[in-house]
């Protein structure tokens, strides 16, 4: 999603296996025949060639490709005339009954991992009751996922809240990470047998700064003081989290992802720039020195004068979200990921271009891979890269303008088509080089 104020001000001012069982059957167990997720870089990286066993996969969200997930606060607001919503996600790219055809394409692309998230309001549509056809359906979607020889990556939470949850204040009501936690749990009980990497919470800085600061995403807070509140919840919620799903099924790491900009100042913009910096990015960095993992999650740079954040720099192309197309970005992120966790192994796990030139994506990521094995030539432990997206999908309040995807999407009639991106990365990922 957009990367700070200044973008999301103009990106928003601009538009605004096959199932292997079927119904009451039981869920049988799957071959697992996926690569383990990569150990720590012990061989030589040459300019061409990332470490044996680097992870290479794609990311979705389930509220920007499932369809349908009306019990949720997004769905809410997306059918309120008063937000700022270009359009609503409506069944988005029925994935929530086409995954396998997903997860056979990511497969047949050449990836070996493929992230996607949880949707809380269809596993748990009330507080406290769980639906057995909803942790059944992700349980498919994983199983699914190893059978193609898949790492399958679950995110437990990307933006989207129950209704339920919203009623009572989302992460203002203090029982809110208990509650995740809870939820956290039932589905890990459920299918963590067959996990093999997880992420808590996607971008909770985006979260608390879009929802609680700056009034975009649900509950459309604009108040700084409660952003504040809510990015302490939710490193509550991770923590909690984390526990929960380590304390029930299956053995896998565990980490959060943040959404990081590289930030710049412009001369004597330093301490401007650490006020912003600080609450956007660090009080998670700092939060996250004993998990097994963290994501890095990048899109652009952000510049910082005396007064805030700058525009865009004269002459720097824009993405169609309306940021600097800046692939340098990643490697100044994951360099900074690095120092401020301490230290803990990274993944790359969103980068990507808004961008209706297939070509343009290709030297984004080029650009942006360059800067993962700089960073892996000075020892910095990188263990995968996910691009976001997989398909072109709901891009939150811009509905479906913004063409993340590496695969283009029929809006009538869902049908997939690869754009040269998806096969030229699947080539990379298979190759493990550049
Ligand atoms: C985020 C989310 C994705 C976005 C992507 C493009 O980073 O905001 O994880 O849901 O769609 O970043 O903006």
């Amino acid at each position: 999603m957009a990367r700070g104020v200044a973008t999301v001000g103009a990106a928003v001012g601009a538009s605004s296996c096959p199932a292997r069982v079927g119904p009451g059957e039981v869920v049988g167990e799957p071959v697992v025949k996926a690569r383990p997720v990569g150990g720590r870089y012990g061989g030589a990286v040459t300019a061409t060639n990332f470490p044996d066993g680097f992870l290479w996969g794609t990311a979705t969200a389930a509220h920007q490709i499932e369809g349908g997930n009306s019990n949720n606060d997004w769905w809410a607001m997306e059918h309120d005339p008063a937000a700022l919503c270009a359009e609503v996600s409506g069944d988005a790219c029925d994935s929530f009954h086409r995954y396998p055809e997903d997860v056979a394409m990511v497969a047949g692309l050449g990836f070996g991992s493929y992230r996607f998230s949880l949707e809380w309001s269809r596993i748990e549509p009330e507080d406290g009751e769980f639906s057995r056809s909803a942790l059944d359906h992700y349980r498919r979607m994983i199983g699914t996922c190893l059978d193609q020889g898949i790492v399958p990556v679950v995110t437990y939470h990307h933006f989207t809240h129950p209704r339920w949850l919203a009623a009572r204040g989302t992460w203002e009501w203090d029982e809110a990470p208990g509650r995740f936690a809870r939820f956290c749990e039932r589905a890990t009980d459920h299918f963590g047998d067959l996990i093999q990497m997880a992420c808590t919470i996607n971008e909770p800085n985006i979260v608390a700064t879009m929802g609680w600061e700056l009034g975009i995403f649900p509950p459309r807070v604009s108040d700084v003081s409660r952003r504040d509140v809510v990015n302490a919840a939710l490193i509550s919620a991770h923590h909690k989290a984390s526990e929960a799903i380590k304390g029930s099924k299956g053995e896998f790491p565990v980490g959060l992802t943040l959404s990081m900009a590289d930030f710049q100042a412009e001369p004597g913009a330093e301490e401007a720039l650490e006020a912003i910096r600080r609450p956007a990015e660090d009080v998670f960095l700092e939060a996250v020195g004993g998990d097994d993992f963290f994501g890095v999650q990048t899109y652009t740079r952000m510049r910082v004068g005396p007064k805030g954040y700058l525009r865009s720099e004269p002459g720097v192309p824009l993405t169609q979200m309306g940021y600097e197309v800046w692939p340098e970005a990643l490697e100044g992120t994951i360099r900074r990921a690095w120092e401020k966790t301490g230290g803990i192994p990274l993944y790359v796990t969103e980068n990507g271009i808004g961008t209706s030139d297939d070509a343009q994506r290709i030297d984004y990521i080029t650009r942006a891979l360059g800067g993962v094995q700089a960073c892996l030539e000075d020892g910095i432990d990188v263990r995968g890269y996910f691009a976001w997206s997989l398909m072109d999908n709901f891009e939150w309040v811009l509905g479906y303008g913004p063409t993340f995807g590496m695969v283009a999407v029929d809006r009538e009639t869902f049908e997939r088509t690869p754009k040269p991106s998806a096969t030229w990365l699947g080539n990379v990922a298979r190759s493990n080089a550049l």
